[in-house]
């Protein structure tokens, strides 16, 4: 297996973008192989619990504030009500139940009611990941007591694009909470948007942030951005599918060991192309009727282009060696 690097150039990534598509897509397979079994997928289901009015003021998101989009704003979610469909994602398959909250950092008493449903979803036996903004010292050593297995906090894109998408907040403000949780030892899923308008240097200088980070985030979700009428975003041109694919190969290479989320934009994308996606090394997708505020694809759907594929879910998986009550996650 190939040495995990950490001291990536931007030339280097833009070299290995701008390759014949056949020759990236095969180099990526070939480090894939290497590092996966590429015939096994992860599966997160998404669950926002707390829906909209955020202070913060980014493009792409239906639920910051300051856009004028359809949401309707509501609270954070009851104990039980998040502890259900947990359940039922397990049910469903799910190995992951992350949690999304529209804050742009969490009060401890907030923090208090999290940690509550982190204690309920791992006692289900599910992986937990929250998604709760910027966080204190203090506030993510309470998530590592509470045995918090991911913390997700998006770089989003290259530091140079970043406040054209972003004002309200810095790309050092996103280093910093990072940092925070790589030293808590916590593991990170962090990754990006592309098809914000952004230049092919830009996305390359976004995997240059997420490669260069002290460690690679086990988890590393490569969105499509989700146009959402009402958002400054609304009517971008849209990304090339390829270049989406290309970006996707290109972080499969830098980051070998980390499981590539085909995240959102996955109901917007025909069956061939995410079976590229697949092929370029994403093993892990989120799975669910919803994202946040938007659909997800439809996991009838998903389970047919599996079977399709032949790609195994890891529960599935984990089922046939261990037993269905033995797959305990985490
Ligand atoms: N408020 C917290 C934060 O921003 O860190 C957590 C929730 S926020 C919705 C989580 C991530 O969802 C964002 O960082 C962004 O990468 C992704 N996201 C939000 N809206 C999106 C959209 N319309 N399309 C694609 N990804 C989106
Ligand atoms: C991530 O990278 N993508 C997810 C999750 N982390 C929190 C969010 C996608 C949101 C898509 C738009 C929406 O549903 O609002
Ligand atoms: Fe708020 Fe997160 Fe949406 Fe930004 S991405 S507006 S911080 S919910």
């Amino acid at each position: 297996m190939s040495q995990l690097r950490h001291d990536w150039s931007l030339s280097e990534i833009e070299d290995l973008l701008a390759q014949p598509f056949n020759d990236l897509l095969f180099q990526a397979h070939q480090v894939y192989r290497a590092h996966f079994d590429p015939n096994r997928v992860q599966l997160s289901t998404l669950l926002n619990i707390k829906t909209g009015a955020c202070p913060e003021d980014c493009s792409y998101c239906a639920q910051s504030a300051r856009h004028s989009t359809q949401l309707a704003p509501e609270r954070l979610l009851a104990l039980e009500t998040v502890l259900e469909k947990a359940r039922q994602a397990k049910a469903q398959g799910a190995t992951r139940f992350c949690l999304g909250a529209a804050w742009r950092s969490p009060t401890d008493k907030q923090l208090d009611r999290v940690i509550a449903m982190i204690e309920g979803i791992r006692a289900l036996g599910l992986e937990t990941c929250v998604t709760l903004g910027m966080l204190t010292d203090a506030q993510v050593q309470r998530l590592k007591a509470a045995g918090l297995d991911y913390y997700n906090h998006n770089l989003d894109t290259s530091p140079a694009f970043y406040g054209q998408v972003i004002r309200t907040r810095t790309y050092q403000d996103r280093l910093d909470t990072l940092a925070r949780i790589q030293q808590a030892g916590i593991r990170l899923c962090c990754g990006g948007i592309l098809g914000m308008g952004e230049s092919r240097r830009d996305r390359a200088a976004l995997l240059q942030q997420l490669a260069n980070l002290p460690q690679h985030p086990e988890s590393v979700p490569i969105n499509l951005l989700v146009q959402v009428e009402g958002t400054p975003l609304y009517g971008t041109d849209p990304l090339d599918p390829l270049e989406f694919v290309r970006t996707l190969a290109t972080a499969r290479i830098l980051m070998p060991a980390s499981h590539v989320r085909l995240s959102a934009g996955r109901a917007q994308m025909r069956d061939e192309l995410q079976a590229l996606c697949f092929f370029a090394g994403a093993n892990s997708v989120f799975y669910g009727e919803r994202l946040l505020t938007t659909d997800n694809a439809d996991s009838q759907r998903d389970r047919q282009l599996f079977e399709r594929l032949g790609l195994q879910f890891e529960r599935q998986f984990l089922e046939e060696v261990r037993g269905p009550r033995a797959c305990h996650q985490g």
